[in-house]
């Protein structure tokens, strides 16, 4: 189907240039007006919302939406409840943004196993710390949604010869990882998880999962990695789990609040080590064509690829 002659697009996020989007954009759909919040001729003439989050004032003024395609491959800052009834949402599936979210979860392994952490301390105070690290195939890593980038992680991780489980929602089948599925399934998975990285969407069931009961179930001395949302984690409790010698690092890229606020204890943590959020970015070179398909879509009333459930929240 051919794409009409003007099309508008909302574009709106204070995490992506517009201008590293639009060339791409216009060069798959020569008709493509994009107008950057807040420079919005009339919002009734918009047809298809481009965002990571939804611009202060809310779409309700955008009463000619057909979709909101969020900017992210998450889309709870989307603020779900709010959103307009009945315009459908589809979120970035992207094998760039999969491929660059599983390279940094295989360096946040490697960093632990090989002990870079404690060697950067060492260094730190002079101190030649000359001890061997543990071998590949018995440090166990626990990833935590096996979905585009749990999955990708999973898989390149299991490649490069580390015993990897996964947890999930509902039963799944990966070849070469162990599988568990459901509430009733996290304690045998987090049993043998050194390291667990939490990849998971957050849903009124995953919010506050990192947390001490979860930590009092993994292995003494176990690593935590989080590229999910800074929500899965209930700070206190991974701050306690540190001193403590529970844990034994956290690597983190999500936060509760972002920017992460200059006070806060992460920044200063000696076990932790913080990202900016990341761990994983949308490349309009290879997120384009999803993007204008997904606009196509919209304009005629079809269903669109990696539509969200709302209901279920992911
Ligand atoms: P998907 O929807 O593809 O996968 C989600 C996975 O989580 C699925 O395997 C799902 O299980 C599982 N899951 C959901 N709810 C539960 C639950 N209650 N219990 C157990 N498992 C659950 O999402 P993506 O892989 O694309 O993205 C995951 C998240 O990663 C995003 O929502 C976002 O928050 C984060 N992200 C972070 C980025 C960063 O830069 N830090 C970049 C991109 C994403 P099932 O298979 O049964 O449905
Ligand atoms: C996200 C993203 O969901 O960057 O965090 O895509």
């Amino acid at each position: 189907m051919s794409v009409p002659a003007t099309v508008k697009l909302l574009f709106h996020s204070d995490l992506d240039d517009p201008a590293a989007w639009i060339p791409h954009l216009r060069r798959e759909m020569p008709g493509l007006e994009v107008e950057v919040w807040p420079k919005v001729a009339d919002p009734r003439d918009v047809d298809v919302a481009f965002i990571w989050t939804q611009p202060p004032e809310g779409l309700s003024t955008y009463t000619n939406l057909k979709a909101i395609l969020a900017l992210g491959a998450g889309i709870n800052q989307l603020d779900l409840a709010s959103l307009p009834s009945g315009v459908p949402l589809a979120r970035l599936v992207d094998p760039m943004l999969a491929a660059a979210m599983a390279d940094y979860c295989l360096y946040a392994v490697l960093h632990y196993q090989r002990e870079f952490d404690r060697h950067a301390r060492a260094q730190a105070e002079r101190r030649w710390n000359h001890t061997l690290p543990r071998a590949k195939d018995g440090f166990r890593v626990g990833v935590m949604g096996l979905g585009e980038m749990g999955g990708t992680a999973a898989r390149l991780i299991a490649g490069h010869g580390f015993p990897v489980r996964g947890w999930t929602r509902t039963p799944r089948t990966f070849a070469g990882i162990s599988c568990f599925a459901g509430d009733e399934a996290l304690g045998s998975f987090a049993a043998k998880s050194d390291l667990v990285i939490c990849l998971l969407p957050l849903t009124a069931a995953t919010r506050g999962i990192l947390g001490k009961p979860l930590f009092d179930r993994l292995p003494a001395g176990a690593f935590v990695v989080n590229a999910g949302r800074g929500a899965h984690v209930v700070d206190a409790d991974l701050v306690a789990a540190l001193d403590s010698g529970r844990l034994g690092g956290a690597m983190l890229d999500v936060f509760r609040e972002e920017p992460l606020p200059s006070g806060h204890p992460f920044w200063a943590h000696p076990l932790i080590s913080v990202t900016p959020h990341v761990a994983s970015f949308g490349d309009p070179r290879s997120a384009t064509p999803q993007v204008v398909e997904n606009v196509r879509r919209a304009l005629a009333g079809r269903p669109l690829l990696n539509q969200v459930d709302v209901a279920r929240g992911y």
